[in-house]
């Protein structure tokens, strides 16, 4: 063997010998890349990875959520669907994308029509040939069409003197005991005096978990024995805040649909005795959940048709990607929404606000003319 060929086996040794002590470090360092860099990391990759089956997620939103973190799921599905139609001149697919992508938010069939139809006079007239500026028309147009009074009264109309009565009433499992709370805990927070009336005399556990919340933001819990007339807890919780000067009585009621005769004949009632003197009712609330999507849309029918009701709180858009049902609830049913629930906690409640709703659902930015935002 020449001393060359020797010299090219050392080199070829040592080479070989220092790849294989560093592989270990190479693998160690790819796997630290591909960890989380941040501790917030896990909660969007759970997200994204519920969102892409279209399944509710079970992450609970962050204390003071927003629309824009609410309707994150909402907006990618649409985006989704707009994104082919961004990048070209409007023409008969760019309408059936928009139609797509309002009928897959849930906007429902009646509301997405009137619409489009709108729309399309819209593009007509002001010239549109850019699809971006479309989905601003359709922003703007959405913005105008949501233009309900979404006043909460703290008194009842021409029932000063008397104590107000919020009620709250929906289906089981939407979310108004847990509203209740959200509730009571703002009210309580502005310095109000607050009552609860726990109603829901049919399930059995419904009056200790509306206790838990009196309790975290002091208010008063009044109930009954299980299977107590409804009516009668709503009585006794109106005499008692009456007679402390509260500020409000937040009262639950249950939401079976079993016996949907019986169950609004339950309410009628006691809506009559929560409106009986000393007590007023100022808010009836239908509490829907968001991702039922058309569906809650035919519950909330039935409520709106037996009891008088003044507005809706949309619980769960945290977990929906059915937020443009927003449109076919105030376009159909002619009901304000008032109060948007984006997740379990105390301060995941906030105040409908049609701007940054659109904002957020559709992702569109004032100052950006095509679409913004994750
Ligand atoms: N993610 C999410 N969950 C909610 C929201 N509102 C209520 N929930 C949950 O929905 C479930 C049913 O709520 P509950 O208040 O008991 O409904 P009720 O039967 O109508 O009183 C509970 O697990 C709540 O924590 C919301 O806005 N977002
Ligand atoms: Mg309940």
């Amino acid at each position: 063997m020449s001393t060359t060929t020797v010299l090219i086996v050392i080199v070829i040794f040592v080479v070989a010998t220092v790849l294989l002590c560093a592989l270990p470090f190479v693998h160690r360092a790819s796997q630290r890349r591909s960890k989380p860099a941040s501790p917030d990391t896990p909660i969007a990759v759970s997200r994204s990875a519920a969102q892409a089956t279209d399944e509710p997620v079970a992450v609970q939103a962050p204390s003071g959520a927003t629309f824009s973190s609410g309707l994150a799921s909402s907006r990618r599905t649409l985006r989704d669907r707009l994104a082919s139609i961004n990048r070209r001149r409007p023409d008969e697919a760019t309408w059936e994308s928009l139609e797509e992508a309002l009928l897959g938010a849930d906007v429902g069939v009646a509301t997405t029509m009137t619409t489009l139809e709108r729309l399309r006079g819209t593009a007509a007239d002001q010239d549109i040939v850019d699809a971006g500026e479309l989905v601003h028309a359709l922003a703007d147009q959405m913005r105008a069409a949501l233009d309900a009074d979404r006043a909460l009264h703290a008194i009842a109309p021409g029932r000063e003197g008397a104590t107000p009565v919020w009620l709250f009433v929906g289906v089981n499992g939407v979310g108004k005991t847990t509203t209740i709370g959200k509730v009571g805990a703002r009210l309580s927070a502005e310095g109000q005096l607050v009552v609860m009336a726990a109603a829901d005399t049919f399930r059995a556990a419904a009056a200790s978990q509306l206790q838990t919340w009196a309790d975290r933001c002091g208010a008063e819990l009044i109930s009954g024995s299980s299977g107590a007339d409804p009516s009668s807890v709503v009585h006794d919780a109106v005499s008692a805040a009456a007679a402390r000067g509260a500020d409000v009585v937040l009262a639950d009621t249950a939401g079976r649909l079993q016996n949907r005769k019986n169950l609004m004949d339950e309410l009628a009632k006691v809506r009559r005795v929560a409106d009986r003197e000393p007590g007023a009712v100022a808010e009836t609330l239908l509490v829907i959940d968001a991702t039922t999507g058309q569906n809650g849309l035919s519950q909330a029918r039935a409520f709106a048709e037996a009891t008088d009701v003044t507005g809706v709180v949309l619980t769960k858009l945290d977990g929906s990607a059915k937020g443009g049902i927003v449109f076919a609830i105030e376009a159909e049913l002619g009901l304000p929404v008032k109060l948007v629930g984006l997740g379990e906690g105390p301060d995941d409640l906030v105040d409908f606000d049609a701007d940054s709703y659109v904002d957020a659902l559709l992702g569109v930015d004032a100052d950006d003319p095509g679409l913004s935002g994750p």
